[in-house]
């Protein structure tokens, strides 16, 4: 699919290849082509960038740079994603496998819109004046925590990138930034436009690899904190190695959402909403809702409707604008999806659409498979209990609020969910029931840099996004000031 790009750290203002010389290929999901070659980095290069990080943050960024200036460089770091948002949704689809229609609605403008939120936000970090009785003033500052490593999965790399450094630098604190070594190849080229646009050397520091790099930001003891989006198995690892040098952790893990239908719901849009809900970027999201349950009075009708609408997606290659899903992320994400697919049929699950390779021989080379839903889906079968991370849809049937209510909590996630409604009491009443971060009513998949994003139970902790994040990368110092002029009070002679 073209050329291979090639690609280096960045690191203290520089362009650097990993110390050992080393490289890692990417490759399209599209067709697995090689795509961009980068920097197979290790505990070296993460200890120079975390050296670069502390070196900013105790001369430069956290003192000298004041909140204007903070946020006039996210600003225009925010605007050189929208003045490139042709070029950099064609490569962040050419990465991932995902439609061009998806990194161009959404993607690009998403990373930009959330720069550009934390640069509004960068003047607006507060601390208190607490009202302590007495001839004394009690302030509680604000203040960065110091160098915050990120650790990044495949499946919104530049989202991923703008939701983790944007309230990270605009609270004053430096970041070293690891990107999956799935799909790096935005985030590495948005470390120009850093550059570019002007953040101080050692700001923000982007190291590519895989685990190694991983492991060594998790362990590193001059991290303040490590924020993770990945897998459960990945992020207990990441906690447990922080915890050795504690440091602060957020953890976005996974998710089985759950998406309510109740029976008098609005049926067109419940409809559209399901296909959101498990089928953009082929199903590879967090927040999917990958359980679908239908109320006992409309299961068939909704079905009908429903799976009439799935066989018409258009399954297709990443650059075509008429494609609705892409590409799975690897040739081995795309097996481990059909051992879903296929044990489910083995437990006796019943296939209704879907459930293989497309015929389309446009598509032999790349990882795709067909928007795939299942009914009567046994308990055995893990289709239906374990995040498939792929467009794959248990769908299953209930009776009334309670049973709505005990279904979708019987899980040990507890990232999302959504209920379909036209009655506002039971809507609120089910949505404080749920255990989930994310309680979605009548829409499903809204996610805007204003709104907090995290989980419940196994899905994690901490949150993103919002301004809720910004205490999530700053602590608070009491500074107690005692101007009673008589004479101090003590127990000692
Ligand atoms: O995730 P990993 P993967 C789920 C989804 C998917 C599965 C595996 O079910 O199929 O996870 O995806 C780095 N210490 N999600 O393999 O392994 C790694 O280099 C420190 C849900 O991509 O968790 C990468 O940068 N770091 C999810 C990042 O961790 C380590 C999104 C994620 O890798 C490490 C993606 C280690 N020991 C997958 N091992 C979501 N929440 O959206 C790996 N890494």
């Amino acid at each position: 699919m073209g050329d291979v790009r090639h690609y280096h750290n960045y690191i203290n203002g520089q362009f650097l290849p990993a110390q050992s010389g080393e490289t890692m290929v990417t490759r399209s999901p599209g067709d697995n082509s090689d795509l961009a070659v980068f920097p197979r980095s290790g505990q070296a290069d993460v200890d120079h960038a975390v050296q670069a990080a502390q070196a900013a943050f105790d001369t430069e960024w956290s003192k000298v740079h004041s909140a204007p200036d903070r946020s006039k460089l996210l600003r225009n770091l925010a605007q050189t994603l929208r003045d490139n948002i042709n070029d950099l949704a064609e490569l962040e689809s050419l990465d991932t496998g995902k439609t061009i229609t998806e990194t161009q609605l959404i993607d690009v403008l998403q990373a930009a819109d959330t720069f550009e939120f934390y640069a509004d936000l960068a003047g607006h970090i507060q601390g208190e004046v607490i009202p302590v009785p007495g001839d004394v003033v009690n302030l509680a500052l604000r203040e960065p925590l110091g160098v915050c490593g990120a650790i990044a999965a495949w499946n919104f790399p530049l989202m991923f990138l703008a939701w983790k450094t944007a309230p990270a630098l605009a609270t004053g604190n430096t970041v070293v930034y690891k990107p999956s070594e799935l799909a790096p190849s935005t985030t590495l080229e948005v470390a120009r436009y850093m550059h570019e646009v002007g953040f101080p050397k050692g700001t923000i520091n982007i190291v590519g690899g895989a685990l190694e790099v991983g492991q060594a930001l998790a362990e590193h003891p001059d991290l303040a904190k490590i924020s993770f989006t990945g897998s459960v198995e990945t992020g207990r690892k990441v906690a447990s190695a922080a915890g050795l040098t504690p440091k602060r952790v957020t953890l976005e893990l996974g998710g089985k959402s759950p998406n309510i239908v109740f029976a008098d719901c609005h049926l067109d849009n419940a409809v559209s909403g399901a296909l959101n809900a498990m089928f953009l970027n082929a199903g590879q999201v967090c927040l999917a809702g990958s359980r679908l349950y239908i109320e006992d009075s409309i299961y068939d009708e909704f079905l009908e409707r429903y799976i009439s609408r799935v066989a018409k997606i258009k399954v297709g290659l990443p650059l075509d604008w008429d494609a609705r899903m892409g590409a799975l992320i690897t040739p081995e994400h795309k097996r481990r999806v059909q051992g879903f697919v296929d044990r489910a049929v083995q437990a006796g699950a019943k296939l209704l659409v879907g459930g293989k390779t497309p015929d389309d021989p446009e598509l032999s080379r790349g990882n795709y498979l067909l928007p795939t839903v299942f009914a009567d889906v046994p308990p055995e079968a893990d289709v239906g209990c374990n995040e498939v991370f792929g467009p794959v849809l248990s769908v299953f049937r209930f009776s009334g609020e309670e049973e709505a209510i005990r279904l979708a909590n019987d899980t040990s996630y507890g990232l999302a969910s959504a209920i379909w409604t036209e009655n506002g009491s039971k809507a609120l009443r089910v949505a404080k029931a749920i255990q989930a971060g994310t309680v979605w009513i009548n829409t499903y998949l809204r996610v805007n840099p204003y709104s907090p994003h995290g989980g419940y139970k196994r899905s994690g902790f901490g949150r993103e996004l919002s301004h809720l994040a910004l205490e999530e990368f700053t602590q608070i110092k009491n500074v107690y000031i005692d101007h009673d002029p008589a004479e101090f009070l003590t127990i000692f002679e």
